[in-house]
């Protein structure tokens, strides 16, 4: 989907090593994450019934990675929508600017860790479905055929 994508992120395993001794996961500015990391923040103990977002981010880039368990995550533009489940800590979903995000069916402990492009600034939010989507029709009519990054 335009401005979402899936980042796969490296699984290290020393093959000298028994199954116990477990994996490493690096993850790099410029490599795997196509901006500066600014701010991190993690959600968890989330009950399953719950769903968190219901907004969209004007110029925010984030990269979300479920460290523990699963989640699901509904991104949505007014002419697209489709529902990623992150469940390994070696898969990223990169959401950039004006898409409407949605996270619903936290496994128990699971644990959403967010990499952001930029500090938190609450006017950079867009949290009235009706002014994002008039907004987002203006953003991707202006960003045409090019828009900032490619479909996934
Ligand atoms: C997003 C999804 C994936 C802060 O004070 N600093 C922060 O860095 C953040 C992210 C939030 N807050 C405050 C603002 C609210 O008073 O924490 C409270 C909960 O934030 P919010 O209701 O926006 O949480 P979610 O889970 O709906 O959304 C969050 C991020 O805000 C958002 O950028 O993309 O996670």
């Amino acid at each position: 989907m335009i401005n979402t994508r899936m980042i796969e992120f490296r699984d290290i395993r020393d093959p000298r090593q028994q199954e116990f001794y477990g994996h490493l996961t690096p993850i790099e500015c410029g490599q795997e994450i196509p901006f500066d990391v600014k701010r991190i923040y993690y959600i968890y103990g989330v009950d399953h019934a719950a769903r968190r977002g219901y907004h969209s981010h004007r110029d925010l880039e984030q990269v979300l990675i479920c460290l523990g368990g699963s989640v699901k995550i509904q991104v949505k533009t007014p002419y697209e929508e489709e529902i990623v489940t992150l469940d390994s800590p070696t898969k990223g979903l990169y959401i950039g600017p004006m898409i409407w995000r949605e996270m619903f069916a936290f496994s128990e402990h699971a644990a959403l860790l967010v990499l952001a492009s930029r500090h938190y600034d609450e006017s950079d939010y867009l949290r009235d479905y009706s002014a994002y989507e008039a907004e987002a029709r203006r953003y991707f009519r202006e960003a045409g055929e090019h828009p900032a990054v490619p479909h996934i």
